[in-house]
């Protein structure tokens, strides 16, 4: 899994207020009010505990800082254990804290101590990404194009088909694809159809993977993926709105999926 760095996190509430600024755009609402409508929740004070963890990888630069930001930009009171590890833990669990954040390199996830819930990033970040490219307020009919179904991407497609939407997707590993199409029920997505999509939600580790063949000239794209999907050329196209942004969207849904 590609990992976030320092550099991803610099600037980040400003990158957040830029893509909030497209979000509003394109689907009438802010992610503030998307979140609660997914989620049916709103924050209620509750006291955040982010845990620095040294496995694997080690601490991100930016990473605990970055996730304090986001927990008092939804409005609530939030702390950096003294501690990383099973000492930070102790010391969040022993000084009441109502949710935890902390991340390995493989699972990033926020626990409510006081009602149980359990959030992953991977599915919230598939979830809410894919919910705002389906907002879309200039979409033309229900179909939704989805690239790349691995763990964040395969959630927003499981999404969209919940929700109702009509799923094209596209994965070059074969296993995916034949699972989105044999349990999600998705439509593979093939090129020579010449299918364009005013809605996508892209979802892979790749540059470049959406083509001028796929997208309509005004349309929304909506990808946690990093680094950019949209090739520069196509993304100096003023009817392109592309939300993309590498923490705090996805760390919001995970806050609201808990609340
Ligand atoms: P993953 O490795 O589980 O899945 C990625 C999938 O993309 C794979 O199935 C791969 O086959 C597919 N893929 C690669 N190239 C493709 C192409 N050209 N067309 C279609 N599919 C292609 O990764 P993941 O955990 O699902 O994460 C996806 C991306 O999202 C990563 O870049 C990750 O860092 C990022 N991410 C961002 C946030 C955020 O908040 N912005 C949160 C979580 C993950
Ligand atoms: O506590 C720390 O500083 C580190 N152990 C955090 C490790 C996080 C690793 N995960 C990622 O970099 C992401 N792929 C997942 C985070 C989602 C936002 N893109
Ligand atoms: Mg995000």
């Amino acid at each position: 899994m590609a990992l976030l760095t320092p550099e991803d996190l610099e600037d980040l509430l400003n990158k957040l207020r830029q893509s909030n600024e497209t979000i509003k755009a394109s689907t009438g609402k802010g992610i503030t009010e998307i979140c609660e409508e997914v989620y049916g929740t709103r924050p209620a004070s509750q006291k955040v505990a982010i845990v620095p963890i040294t496995a694997g990888n080690g601490i991100i630069g930016n990473f605990s800082s970055s996730l304090l930001a986001i927990t008092e930009y939804f409005g609530l009171e939030g702390y950096i254990t003294d501690h990383p590890d099973i000492t930070g833990y102790h010391q969040a669990v022993s000084d009441g804290a109502d949710i935890l954040l902390m991340a390995d390199d493989h699972m990033f996830i926020a626990h409510n101590l006081k009602n149980g819930k359990i959030a992953a990033n991977h599915i919230c970040t598939g979830v809410i990404y894919s919910e705002i490219a389906s907002r879309f307020i200039h979409a033309g009919s229900k179909d939704v194009m989805v690239i790349g179904l691995g763990r964040v991407g395969y959630a927003g497609a499981e999404h969209l088909v919940k929700k109702g939407f009509n799923v094209y997707a596209y994965d070059p590993n074969t296993e995916f694809m034949e699972k989105a199409i044999e349990e999600l029920g998705v439509n593979a997505y093939d090129s020579a159809d010449h299918k364009k999509f005013s809605m996508v939600f892209e979802a892979t580790p790749n540059a470049n993977t959406i083509s001028e063949g796929m997208i309509t000239d005004r349309c929304l794209i909506s990808t946690p993926g990093i680094p950019c999907a949209l090739p520069a050329e196509l993304a100096e196209n003023g009817d392109i709105d592309l939300v993309m942004e590498p923490l705090v969207i996805g760390a919001a849904a995970m806050l609201y999926s808990v609340f």
